[in-house]
């Protein structure tokens, strides 16, 4: 844990960050009607097309993953089933935009402006990228959320790098941005492919 002590700590917001621990948001699975983790390989169950997969080995074709409100997951073939099953309004033939992800919701896609298979999430605690299939796969991400998150780089030579994903609208808002590719990592370059742990806080 001591390295997520220092990263709570360079998050620097203060009360909010601090009161989350991890696992803390996970719904109690006794109380769910879907399992949540594979305890073979630690990876998250998601169901999809009436089955469940396990993300961490892999997508199976599927395009869009959403974190529910229990923390369960729905995978989701394309666009249309995606908005059907989430109860989102139908979209027009422009779907590669920030619009895509919905208020409460911190998104990463695969592809820069906001293109290809895309995982969203909403319940607060730390995600670690790799049980849900998603590690070093994130170009474009948008934290259309109310609190700031942060994103983590660890599997690297040069340590934990952390950036800073700022609720929409405020003073470290990024949604702006296009790309990973547009921000600045330190160490060897920018943030493209290289988000390992995301950290919701409530
Ligand atoms: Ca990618
Ligand atoms: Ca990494």
């Amino acid at each position: 844990m001591r390295t997520m002590h220092r990263i709570l700590a360079a998050l620097s917001t203060g009360a909010a960050i601090l009161a989350v621990t991890a696992g803390s948001a996970h719904a109690d699975p006794a109380e769910s009607a879907t399992p949540l983790v594979n305890p073979e390989t630690g990876g998250r169950y998601a169901e999809y097309n009436g089955e469940y997969i396990d993300l961490s080995q892999g997508w199976q074709g599927a395009q869009i993953c959403v974190e529910q409100a229990d923390a369960s997951i729905v995978c989701y073939d394309d666009e249309a089933d995606y908005r059907a099953g989430e109860g989102l309004a139908a979209d027009g033939p422009e779907t590669l935009a920030l619009s895509d992800c919905p208020s409460a919701h911190l998104c990463l896609w695969d592809d820069r402006q906001y293109a290809g298979p895309k995982i969203e999430f909403r319940q607060a605690g730390y995600k670690d990228l790799r049980d849900y299939g998603f590690a070093e796969r994130a170009n474009s991400y948008f934290n259309n959320r109310q609190t700031v998150s942060g994103l983590f780089d660890h599997h690297n030579s040069n340590g934990t790098f952390t950036l800073e994903a700022g609720p929409r609208g405020g003073t470290r808002d990024r949604h702006a941005e296009l790309s990973l590719l547009r921000e600045f990592r330190g160490g060897d370059g920018s943030w493209n492919n290289k988000i390992d742990e995301l950290l919701l806080t409530s």
